[in-house]
């Protein structure tokens, strides 16, 4: 089964152009208590390379694109995310990698909980370990 799932938002769109909108429990999965945003990504960078152990996300690329990589420690498949009006829904214990961003890229985060350094795994080994126990 594949780890890309898709949440996929409704546009409410007029004339005056395109609208989104994001609410906890109905277009998207759990109770949002946080939302960042990744912009102005220098080139060939890449950013991720960790797990989390408990907080589900969904990444949502609202303007450009970049190259999304999720392993769950059996499976690894990428993406890209470059649709304002679809979320990759992103499980706890999964780990990510974002590449390729273009130099417009704005990738926007709704997360399932507040920040917190210990929910991290930032080691693909630990995370392996903790994931195919
Ligand atoms: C993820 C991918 C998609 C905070 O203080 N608060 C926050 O809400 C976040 C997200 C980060 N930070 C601090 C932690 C680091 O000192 O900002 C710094 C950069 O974070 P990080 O290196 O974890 O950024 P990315 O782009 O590698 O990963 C981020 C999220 O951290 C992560 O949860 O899934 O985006």
């Amino acid at each position: 089964m594949s780890l890309i799932k898709w949440v996929d938002f409704q546009i409410l769109g007029d004339e005056r152009g395109s609208l989104v909108a994001l609410e906890t429990d109905r277009a998207v999965p759990f109770e949002i208590k946080r939302v960042y945003y990744i912009y102005r990504t220098a080139e060939n960078v890449s950013r991720g390379f960790h797990a989390h152990r408990n907080l589900k996300q969904v990444a949502i690329c609202v303007a450009g694109r970049c190259r999304m990589v999720i392993d769950n420690g059996y499976v690894r498949e990428d993406t890209w995310l470059d649709c304002p009006t679809k979320g990759l829904l992103i499980e706890s214990m999964v780990w990510r990698e974002m590449h390729d961003f273009s130099p417009d890229c704005v990738l926007l985060v709704l997360a399932s909980e507040h920040f917190d350094e210990s929910d991290y795994i930032r080691n693909y080994e630990t995370f392996l370990e903790a994931a195919t126990q």
